[in-house]
C-alpha cells in the first residue's frame, strides 16, 4: 500500500490567483531545477508518475499542489538556477515564488532538494535563509546519493551538517534506489502535524 494512499494531484498554478485554498498544512518542495525535487515527490508518497519528472531542466514551471488527504498538502515548486532560460520566464519565476514564499500561511515546512553531488549552491544558502527568516522548518534531502559512494555520501552529509549547523535537518536520499524514504516520510509527517516530536 502506498505511505499516503488518499495523494492525488490537485492542480498547477501560474499566478496567486490560482493557487488552491491557503487552509491546513503545507509542505513546499523547492531546490535547483532538476534536482530531482518531483522524482522525489513520488518516491516519498509512494506513488510513481504523481508528479511529473523530467530529463529537461526546467520542466517543472508551476506551483503543483497536492493534496494527501483533507487539509494536508505538498507542493512541487519550480526549480531555480537554471541558466538557459528566457528572462521574462525567469521574472515571473522569481514573482510566482515571492507570491508564494510571502503570502503561503499554511506553509509548516520545507524541503530543500539538492543534488548531493553539488550541495547547497548560492541558491540554496538563500532559500534557507529566507525559511530561516520567516520561522519555517527546513528538511535538506542530498539526492541522487547512489551516484556517490557510500563513503563519499557519509562525508558529504557531515559535511552539510556542519555547515548548516541547526538551521536544518539534512538526511542523503536516492528516488532511484529508494533509500532515504523512512527518514523523509518521518520528516514529512512532522511537518504535517501527523507526528509529535523530533
Ligand atoms: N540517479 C538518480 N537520478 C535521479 C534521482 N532523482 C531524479 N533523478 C533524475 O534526475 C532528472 C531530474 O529529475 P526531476 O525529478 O524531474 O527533477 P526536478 O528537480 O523536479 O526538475 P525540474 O522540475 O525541472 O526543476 C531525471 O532524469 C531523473 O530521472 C535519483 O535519486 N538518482
Ligand atoms: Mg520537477
Amino acid at each position: 500500500m502506498s505511505a499516503y494512499p488518499d495523494a492525488e494531484f490537485l492542480t498547477s498554478a501560474n499566478k496567486r490567483s490560482q493557487f488552491v485554498p491557503d487552509d491546513g498544512r503545507e509542505v513546499a518542495f523547492a531546490g535547483r531545477s532538476n534536482a530531482g525535487k518531483s522524482s522525489a515527490i513520488n518516491a516519498i508518497l509512494g506513488r510513481r508518475g504523481l508528479a511529473r519528472t523530467s530529463k529537461t531542466p526546467g520542466r517543472t514551471q508551476l506551483v503543483n499542489f497536492f493534496s494527501l488527504g483533507e487539509g494536508l498538502r505538498v507542493t512541487d515548486l519550480p526549480g531555480y538556477g537554471f541558466a538557459r532560460v528566457p528572462e521574462a520566464v525567469r521574472r515571473h519565476w522569481g514573482e510566482l515564488m515571492d507570491d508564494y514564499f510571502h503570502h503561503r500561511q499554511s506553509l509548516a515546512g520545507l524541503f530543500i532538494v539538492m543534488d548531493a553531488r553539488r550541495p547547497l549552491t548560492e541558491f540554496d544558502q538563500g532559500m534557507l535563509g529566507w525559511a530561516r527568516a520567516a520561522g519555517c522548518p527546513v528538511h535538506l534531502l542530498l539526492t541522487k546519493a547512489d551516484k556517490l559512494s557510500r563513503g563519499a555520501g557519509a562525508a558529504t552529509l557531515l559535511a552539510v551538517r556542519r555547515e548548516v549547523g541547526d538551521a536544518a535537518s539534512a538526511q542523503l536520499f536516492s528516488a532511484l534506489k529508494n533509500t532515504g524514504l523512512d527518514e523523509a516520510r518521518l520528516v514529512l509527517d512532522r511537518f504535517l502535524g501527523l507526528r509529535n516530536g523530533v
